[in-house]
């Protein structure tokens, strides 16, 4: 086995830290402005930070387009200042009125030309950003009431306009990341399958990816070292966005590892032992501050989330294969799952 290793990268979003809003209930501290997110980052020992379009540019709405890349490059200055790069610019499309039925798979001509609008700036931003990368969360890509649409159609429709990106920039990466449902009530592209089936009908499935979110694989009832795991395997794990989740309930963002430490130590152990990062991958770490935590402490999730991953990597790196090539032989599994208990419970 190669040994790049230990050199990963991290990265978090200006969402992970948030005022505490869920749906059942507003905000329940105060927002952090934006360039004091960025040099805690910074402190806290992340590389880069992963960006929706407007939080790097906030009223693009309502901008030209070339006020908009002009906006992008002082953010991109401000990230410089504080030695952080961009992972990624992810269009937000699912705020926006026009996006409330979809916005790839929307039924309205002018919506989906706004969705279109919204990722061909993305395009911009992140390019002024210095990344290649657009991440397509599939938020509403689906249907809230399943007569409404005619899946077939949208599906295809969705592919479209994967490839209108595509086409607009030669350079542009495309992650998708998948997830089963939440906004929606049913995604049409839910899982890292889905995402890697309707890249391979793209115009240049050599430039799409996906980014597979811990939370997301539990959701659909699947595992996400093995999701992950399915992507390296076709050199298709281009982000990860690393966090935990009770069981198939809402959307939770835990902090890694807290639910399930053994699943948490094999998504560790398959980035590790395929040597994730090797390409510029980044460990992305997608989780949300408790409603419960005080402004003062709200980075505590990232900080822990850093911390077990890199408390794993380390069991990782200990892990015998050479006793577990000899479960394998005789077929002893209990021997080797036991090996892994002490392994992870032992100090
Ligand atoms: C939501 C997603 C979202 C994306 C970025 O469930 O995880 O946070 O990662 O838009
Ligand atoms: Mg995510």
């Amino acid at each position: 086995m190669s040994d790049n290793k230990s050199n990963f990268r991290f990265t978090v979003g200006p969402w992970n830290v948030h005022e505490g809003h869920e749906t059942f209930g507003p905000g329940v501290r105060p927002s952090i402005p934006f360039e004091e997110k960025i040099k805690k980052f910074a402190e806290i020992g992340m590389d880069g930070v992963q960006f929706h379009d407007d939080d790097a540019v906030p009223d693009m709405n309502n901008m030209s387009d070339k006020a908009i890349v002009d906006y992008a490059k002082d953010v991109k200055a401000m990230l410089d200042k504080y030695g952080l790069f961009a992972e990624f610019v992810a269009p937000r499309l699912w705020f926006d009125k026009r996006t409330s039925d979809g916005a790839y798979t929307a039924s309205r001509k002018e919506d989906y030309d706004f969705a279109i609008w919204r990722s061909l700036r993305s395009v911009d931003i992140a390019k002024a950003l210095g990344t290649n990368k657009v991440q397509l969360w599939l938020a509403r890509e689906g249907t809230l009431c399943a007569e409404g649409k005619n899946p077939v159609e949208k599906i295809i429709q969705m592919r479209d306009a994967f490839d209108t990106i595509l086409k607009y920039d030669p350079d542009v990466r495309i992650l998708i990341e998948p997830k089963p449902n939440e906004p929606i009530d049913r995604s049409y592209a839910g899982t890292c399958g889905h995402a890697l089936a309707i890249g391979a009908q793209t115009v240049d499935p050599d430039r799409v990816g996906v980014c597979i979110e811990s939370a997301h694989s539990i959701m659909a009832g699947l595992d996400p070292a093995a999701d992950m795991a399915f992507a390296l395997a076709w050199g298709k794990l281009w982000g990860v966005h690393l966090n935990d989740q009770n069981s198939i309930r809402y959307d939770q963002d835990k902090v890694f590892g807290v639910e399930n430490l053994r699943g948490a130590f094999n998504q560790v152990k398959v980035l590790y032992e395929n040597n994730f990062g090797a390409n510029g991958e980044c460990v992305g770490l997608d989780v949300k501050t408790m409603r419960t935590q005080s402004v003062e402490d709200s980075y505590r999730h990232i900080i822990n989330s850093k911390k077990i991953f890199e408390m794993l990597l380390k069991k990782v790196k200990k892990f015998d294969y050479k006793f577990q090539e000899e479960c394998v032989k005789e077929h002893n599994f209990e021997k080797l799952e036991m090996y892994v208990m002490e392994l992870l419970l032992e100090g």
